[in-house]
């Protein structure tokens, strides 16, 4: 096992931000300090090279693992501590599965840092997402199809993390159960619509790692919650 991947075994709660969003010098203190495993910088629209920089520069003066999304060649900034590279397993567009990834390795080889990398197996299942809409994902599975996902990136490719991703909104609990079943030795991550404690506990409850993303740049204080509510369920 690599130390990328030993990295992201030990995580249960991870926040999600984004560097096309505001964040104030306060509020980033207090999520970096939140007692949250990592900060996973990301998003599905409007990242720039400078944007991120920015970001990774202002969370570094924490003592925090901070790890990047790849979503866009032109914003990968050096200096993350991983790298957790997306393939979509629920789109016809192979452009979103391994496209990208071809293209960006033909340019790049020999500067990747290949022992930072993480791929991630996503399922997109928001429709009214923007990574459903940009990656033309296949939303409406049946919990069987959503839990045929996780197989194939469980167990016919091997990836390290499958994704659950429902940006925006809270996921169909049948659905989760389904895949949460499906996936035996990826990590199973679960993101989308957490918007305080209760939310954070359900979703620890079906998952190994869980990602709060949108509630952060609404209400800080239950974002801050669900950092407890997930711990809580380990002691
Ligand atoms: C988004 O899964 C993350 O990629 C988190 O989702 O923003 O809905 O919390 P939310």
């Amino acid at each position: 096992m690599n130390t990328a991947r030993q990295m992201i075994e030990t995580w249960q709660h991870v926040f999600k931000l984004d560097p096309d969003r505001t964040i104030g010098e306060r509020e980033l203190e207090a999520v970096c300090q939140s007692g949250t495993n990592a900060i996973l910088v990301g998003g599905s629209s409007g990242l720039t090279y400078d944007n991120t920089a920015e970001l990774l520069e202002r969370i570094s003066r924490y003592k925090i693992t901070c790890a990047l999304e790849v979503s866009d060649l032109a914003a990968v900034v050096p200096g993350f501590d991983l790298y957790l590279i997306p393939m979509v397993l629920n789109t016809p567009d192979p452009a979103w599965i391994v496209g990208q990834h071809r293209a960006a390795i033909e340019r790049y080889a020999d500067f990747i840092p290949w022992e930072s990398l993480i791929a991630e197996g996503y399922i997109v299942l928001n429709e009214h997402s923007t990574v459903a809409r940009v990656t033309h994902a296949e939303t409406s599975l049946t919990p069987e199809a959503a839990a045929a996902c996780g197989h194939i990136a469980d167990k016919l490719m091997s990836l390290p993390v499958v994704y659950l991703e429902y940006s925006g909104r809270f996921g169909d609990l049948e659905t989760m159960a389904a895949v949460r079943e499906a996936v035996g030795h990826a990590r199973l991550f679960y993101g989308g619509g957490i918007a305080g404690a209760e939310d954070a506990a359900r979703a620890a409850g079906l998952a190994d790692t869980i990602i709060v993303g949108n509630i952060v740049y609404q209400d800080l204080d239950r974002a801050l919650s669900t950092v407890g509510a997930v711990k809580a369920r380990s002691v």
